[in-house]
């Protein structure tokens, strides 16, 4: 494609003459990147959700409010995602409990142990642990969901510990959504509407309750990622947006309800149906079946729930050699999320990556190690550069323009007269957007 290859140039040149040599972290005036804030930050904001919801073909914008206001600075951001928070648990996700009364457990070098109880109900649950190859502690960590598909040698020779995770413990799959099981719904009962992906989402929030209590000796609070692939890339995502506290969210091969914009991945070729996606895995909240075959009426697309992540670390790495993953909507999905992050000012904050060569599913790919050690190293050691980086396969291009209505606000923090990276190759893409280029071949 002439005009992807236009892109290319154009953005490695501009990379080039601003950055030269010098390390974008130096001249850029991103703030600290670690989280470690609070699960649930905005919980004071007053969000109240109309009864219905008009139909919308086109992706929601991120930066009107339920009273139809737009929002006007980085400060208002805070309480618009409380609403975008709502709108994803009312009609995607289901109810993500704040943290229930009692939580304790254990952090050792070789495992984590969860004692949640709540209401009169008990459960447990526990993790194993892995140290980082080298150094010395406490060490970040990156929670790990499911068996398969992390590069976990990579995590850990960067310098950060691995959760390895269960979250069928807290979720059990192949059960009907009348009769759910696992930890969380022992707790919340199961009938509880609540998905499997918000379910596992709480509990990886209660095992960085117990690293919070434990005082920092093993494991820091303050530098906690996630991963996982496929479904457990769909899980990782949901852990990433519903918790502040994670300070690097990575989904790999997310596919439909992970990533991907639900309105794209109802209507891209191949890829996974949204009823399908309901209907394989109580995955998704039970009230989802109302959107299954009418995306149109959702309030809220997952371009917004990458903006739940803002400004926080994200990198998005997706599989285009399998139709079934919808890559195309996960690309509209994070050139959408990435106008939040670029209203915040923080574009090097996201990146994005489905330009791979092996189609094998959840394969460790040797074109991801190196953003991932990035990521682990500027948002959980705070340490070198984010990999600030867009490549969007050939294979499935994206285009935002097609998608939206809505233009990026100027909210204090971005670069306002910058064109937006639609991903149709037109855009000025600078260092302070894309350190690391923006490549749509
Ligand atoms: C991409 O994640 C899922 C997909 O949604 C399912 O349809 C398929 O059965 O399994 C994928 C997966 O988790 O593979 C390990």
């Amino acid at each position: 494609m002439s005009v992807g290859k236009r892109c290319v140039v154009a953005v490695l040149a501009a990379a080039l003459a601003l950055v030269g040599n010098t390390p974008v972290s130096a001249q850029s005036p991103y703030p600290t990147p670690m989280a470690g804030g609070v699960e649930d930050d905005g919980t004071d904001c007053q969000v109240t959700l109309p009864g219905s919801f008009p139909a919308n073909s086109r992706l929601p914008d991120p930066f009107t409010k339920i009273d139809g206001q737009r929002i006007t600075t980085t400060s208002d951001w805070r309480c618009r995602r409380a609403e975008i928070k709502r709108l994803a648990e009312r009609t995607i996700y289901g109810e993500k409990p704040a943290k229930p009364s009692g939580v304790t457990g254990t952090v050792s070098s070789t495992g984590i142990t969860v004692n949640v109880s709540h209401n009169g109900r008990s459960a447990s649950f526990s993790a194993s642990v892995q140290l980082p190859s080298g150094g010395s502690g406490p060490f970040p960590s990156v929670i790990v969901l499911g068996g398969f598909g992390a590069d976990t040698a990579t995590i850990r020779a960067a310098g950060a510990a691995v959760i390895s995770y269960d979250p069928l413990a807290v979720g059990r799959e192949g059960t009907p959504r009348n009769n759910k099981q696992g930890a969380f719904y022992s707790i919340y009962g199961n009938t509880s509407g609540t998905g499997l992906l918000a379910a596992w989402s709480w509990g990886a929030s209660r095992i960085i309750d117990v690293i919070e209590q434990s005082g920092g000796s093993v494991l820091r609070a303050d530098g906690v990622g996630v991963t996982g692939c496929s479904r457990y890339g769909k899980g990782a995502f949901a852990v990433g947006a519903f918790d502040q506290r994670i300070a690097l969210t990575m989904p790999i091969e997310s596919g439909s309800a992970g990533a991907p914009i639900l309105r794209g991945v109802a209507t891209e070729s191949g890829a996974q149906p949204l009823s399908s996606a309901y209907g394989e895995q109580p995955w998704l909240g039970d009230a989802f079946s109302a959107y299954t075959g009418n995306p149109a009426g959702l309030p809220v697309d997952m371009h917004e729930v990458i903006g739940m992540i803002a400004p926080r670390g994200l990198f998005i790495m997706e599989n285009p050699h399998i139709d079934w993953l919808g890559a195309r909507s996960g690309a509209v999905s994070a050139l959408g999320g990435a106008e939040i992050y670029r209203a915040l000012g923080e574009t090097a904050n996201i990146s994005y990556w489905s330009d791979v060569q092996d189609g094998t599913h959840c394969a460790t790919r040797s074109e991801w190690r190196t953003p991932l050690q990035q990521s682990i190293q500027r948002f959980l050691l705070n340490s070198g550069s984010a990999p600030g980086t867009i490549r969007i396969s050939s294979r499935k291009p994206a285009n935002l323009a097609e998608w939206r209505t809505w233009t990026t606000p100027n909210l204090g923090g971005g670069t306002p007269t910058d064109p937006p990276p639609d991903g149709d190759c037109t855009a000025t893409v600078t260092t302070n957007q894309w350190p690391g280029g923006f490549v749509s071949t």
